[in-house]
């Protein structure tokens, strides 16, 4: 197996991405054109947090992460589940959840995703089969539940996904996962976004041995590396990996390389805790998923520069949208605190909730706290 480290992916200088040869035009556009609005949308919202402080839930953005949900966007079928870690944003939007919805749940809105109730890192969209999780690994062994169901179902090709960071691979639960997905031979595709960071920790100083890729094989699930801002080498690995899980109902882990521009949480920078060099951050903004395929796709004339400026236009009249929508929808009401009983087939949970004294909820969110993410 190749071998990819952060240590020697900062080596290459810059990165010479090639679109592969009978890559379809149109395909290529739209994995670019999802990476921008991503990339456009976590700007805005980065921008948007502070002045108003109208949002108060932490949120972790993803710029400099975006090509693994533009592929998946393109891969996953509706009928696929997808769990994501706390870095929500590109996973929601890859499952065609609606922008409008996660920039009110981000406002604390009724017509949020959630009611407004869940934020970011909580954040799910069940029409869509997609769902988040804060707890580091805890997803990956929700999901897992949700592949063991697709195996009992025969004429099911669907599948379950998990995205998560090199950092989740720490917790003993990530690795009670691996070995149930390998030794049951579920339909689970593992992810893992080794942006090298665990808050401000870089991976060399949290794990010793093999790479993570590597470790999962001990377990029997098959894996590969890749160079993760590549979207079009990340679209021929995982178009190989979801073909073969949906066939032959095996789990696979995919191990992509990438970096995040974003400070670990908000917007502040907190590249003022020097804990990444002026050298990483720039060669991973030159070679950052948009920028390369930006640069390719001009230098083969499948886009021009004026399509580009259509194509940002448009999305920002649509973030400008959400915004209005999400800064225009109500707060929930009191009453609709027994909306969150998702458990319909439980008499006893709906009758608990309704007991529930709810005079200690004070719905009146105060713009003086959270104010630190
Ligand atoms: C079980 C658990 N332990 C600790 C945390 C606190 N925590 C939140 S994010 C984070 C770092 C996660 O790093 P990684 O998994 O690599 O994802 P990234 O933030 O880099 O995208 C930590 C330690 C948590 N959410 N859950």
């Amino acid at each position: 197996m190749k071998k990819f480290s952060h240590k020697n992916i900062s080596k290459i200088g810059k990165y010479k991405i090639k679109i592969p040869k009978r890559f379809d035009k149109k395909l290529a556009n739209r994995l670019f054109r999802f990476m921008l609005r991503l990339r456009i949308c976590e700007l805005y919202l980065e921008k948007e947090y502070h002045p108003a402080d109208q949002m108060k839930c932490p949120v972790h953005f993803c710029v400099g992460e975006e090509a693994i949900p533009a592929v998946l966007n393109e891969l996953l079928i509706e009928e696929d589940f997808l769990f994501s870690h706390h870095r929500s944003h590109g996973y929601y939007l890859a499952k065609n959840a609606p922008m409008k919805k996660l920039f009110a749940e981000l406002y604390g809105k009724s017509s949020g995703a959630n009611s407004g109730i869940a934020g970011s890192m909580d954040l799910s969209y069940t029409k869509k089969n997609f769902f988040a999780g804060a707890i580091l690994s805890g997803a990956a062994s929700i999901a897992i539940g949700a592949a063991l169901s697709l195996s009992l179902k025969p004429k099911s090709k669907a599948i379950a996904v998990t995205g998560f960071g090199d950092g989740a691979t720490e917790e003993g639960l990530f690795w009670e996962t691996i070995n149930y997905a390998g030794l049951k031979k579920l339909p689970i595709l593992f992810i893992c976004e080794n942006n090298n960071y665990s808050t401000y920790a870089p991976q060399s100083k949290r794990q010793a041995g093999m790479s993570i890729a590597e470790r999962v094989r001990s377990f029997g699930v098959d894996s590969k590396q890749v160079f993760g801002n590549d979207v079009f080498i990340v679209y021929q690995e995982l178009k190989k990996a979801i073909t073969k899980a949906r066939k032959s109902r095996t789990p696979f882990l995919l191990e992509a390389f990438t970096y995040r521009q974003s400070s670990h949480v908000g917007p502040p920078n907190d590249e003022k805790v020097k804990y990444k060099s002026k050298k990483e951050i720039k060669f991973w903004k030159k070679n950052c998923p948009v920028a390369l395929s930006e640069r390719v796709l001009l230098m083969k004339n499948f886009l021009k520069k004026t399509d580009i400026n259509v194509i940002k236009s448009e999305i920002k009249k649509e973030i400008k949208s959400c915004f209005d929508y999400a800064k225009n929808s109500e707060y929930p009401s009191l009453n609709s605190w027994d909306d969150l009983n998702l458990s319909h087939n439980s008499p006893l949970a709906d009758k608990l909730l309704l007991d529930l004294d709810k005079t200690d909820f004070d719905i009146e969110q105060q713009t003086e706290v959270s104010k630190g993410f």
